[in-house]
């Protein structure tokens, strides 16, 4: 059978050179200049970090591995697990090699769903989330061989382990906080013989494949968006004190819970809910849109699901959630507002003159995929988010273990010691 292992094994050495060599011959150029604006503005702009797995270009969007995302959005997570570890698209032997692998690791140690029965009943899902991650830690491998002495540039390997073991149980876990948080009713068992995307479907306690493909979609989509968001960036900090893979996931997911990070999706829903409340439960004309959108932009209001700290065009993660909407629920009325939102509302947003990008972005649309499919309990929606993006931040822990990165240590200055600049 092919392993990820195997695959990185035979890369890995001739990059870990490269990087090497690169910062032997080149460590004194300079690359990035800081200002003080930048210092306290949350260091936007500031390259001072190396993410190989993706990239995001203002005008293009995410990059993965050197594939556009629209050019991957026919793909499986298995899939992008593989170009997001190895940086290749996998072979057909590869992604049976990598199911085999998941199928492997699915089964979820039952203290975990006591764990997560035993949470308070207004918990939030995330809260549940990411307690069930950090309920595996003990098994952590990475963890007992740190403590048995394993060299470091073995570390990948222990890395590998625990976030193949890891990534085969999220869709479980999630499914878990699912049902128990929304009194969904008994769990259902794991089908190992299945893709991911089918199997955490089913799990959720849906069979239809129109959703199964939907869920395949959204793991696609939002697999990972470079180095530096809070979640990635969080990570690998966390990650560079040697902490396993279990404290460094759940340590992201926490900053990917926060209402300008995943949280967003949340609050782009309900901002087309009240949309179509305000308008009797029927799409508006573009004209009423229009008139809305004013009115939230001159109470104070952001308008959600719009701009974006990077992206200078329409995210593409949008265009293949709309493209998903139009070919399967075009009739739909949140759908209708959500593509009348993306004929009208840039134009406002160009008119009021502050935001930088009035394009949308990738949570304009996901909260109203799901809700077409029923899954309509907003505060799961950063769940569905982090079982994606854990495949970015597993892939970027395990490329920074096999460069045997350093632990993360920037130097911070007083404010005192600013102004002695100026
Ligand atoms: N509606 C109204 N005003 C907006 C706006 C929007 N959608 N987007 C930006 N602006 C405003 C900003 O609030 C800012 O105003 P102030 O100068 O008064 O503070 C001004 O335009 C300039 O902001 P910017 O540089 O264009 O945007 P930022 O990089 O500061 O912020 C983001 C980016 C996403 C937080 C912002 O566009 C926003 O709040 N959008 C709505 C919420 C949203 O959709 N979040 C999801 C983000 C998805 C992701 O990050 O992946």
């Amino acid at each position: 059978m092919a392993t990820l292992k195997d695959a990185l094994a035979s890369r890995l050495p001739a990059r870990f050179e490269e990087i090497r060599n690169l910062v032997k011959e080149h460590g004194d150029t300079v690359i990035s200049e800081v200002t003080i604006a930048q210092a306290y503005g949350g260091q936007r702009g500031v390259k001072s970090l190396v993410c190989d797995t993706s990239l995001v270009e203002p005008d293009k969007g995410l990059i993965v591995r050197g594939i556009p995302i629209i050019e991957l959005t026919d793909r499986t997570p298995e899939d992008i697990f593989y170009l997001l570890c190895v940086g290749e698209l996998p072979s057909d032997e590869d992604v049976e090699g990598i199911k085999q692998e998941f199928a492997a690791h699915c089964d979820v140690p039952d203290h975990l769903f006591d764990v997560l029965r035993a949470m308070p009943a207004d918990a939030h899902p995330m809260d549940m989330f990411i307690t069930g991650i950090l309920a595996l830690q003990n098994g952590s491998v990475f963890a007992q061989r740190y403590n048995e002495g394993m060299k470091k540039d073995v570390y990948w390997e222990a890395a590998l382990e625990d976030s193949i073991s890891l990534m085969a149980k999220l869709p479980s876990i999630a499914a878990a906080v699912y049902r128990i948080r929304f009194n969904k009713g008994d769990l259902i068992p794991s089908d190992p013989s299945l893709d991911m995307s089918t199997n955490f479907a089913r799990m959720l306690g849906q069979d239809d494949p129109e959703f199964a493909d939907l869920v395949r979609l959204y793991l696609v989509l939002h697999c990972d968006h470079e180095g530096g968001n809070v979640s990635a960036y969080t990570s690998h900090v966390v990650a560079s004190a040697l902490s396993d893979p279990y404290y460094s996931v759940a340590a992201g997911l926490c900053g990917l819970a926060g209402p300008l990070h995943g949280l967003a999706n949340q609050e782009c829903l309900k901002f087309l809910i009240e949309i179509l409340d305000r308008f009797g439960g029927k799409a508006p004309t573009a004209d009423e849109l229009k008139e809305y959108t004013w009115e939230v932009l001159n109470s104070g209001r952001v308008v959600p699901g719009f701009g974006h700290a990077v992206l200078r065009e329409t995210d593409p993660r949008y265009t293949a959630q709309w493209e998903f909407g139009k070919a399967h629920f075009p009739d739909d009325e949140l759908f209708k507002t959500m593509s009348t939102g993306f004929e009208v509302i840039p134009h406002v947003l160009i008119e009021h003159g502050k935001a930088k990008n009035p394009w949308p972005n990738v949570d304009a649309a996901s909260g109203t995929m799901l809700y077409h499919y029923g899954l309509t309990e907003m505060l799961y929606y950063t769940v569905f988010f982090s079982v994606s993006r854990a495949m970015g931040i597993l892939s970027q822990l395990i490329t920074s273990r096999a460069m045997m990165e350093p632990i993360t240590r920037p130097k911070s200055v007083t404010t005192e010691w600013m102004k002695a600049q100026v």
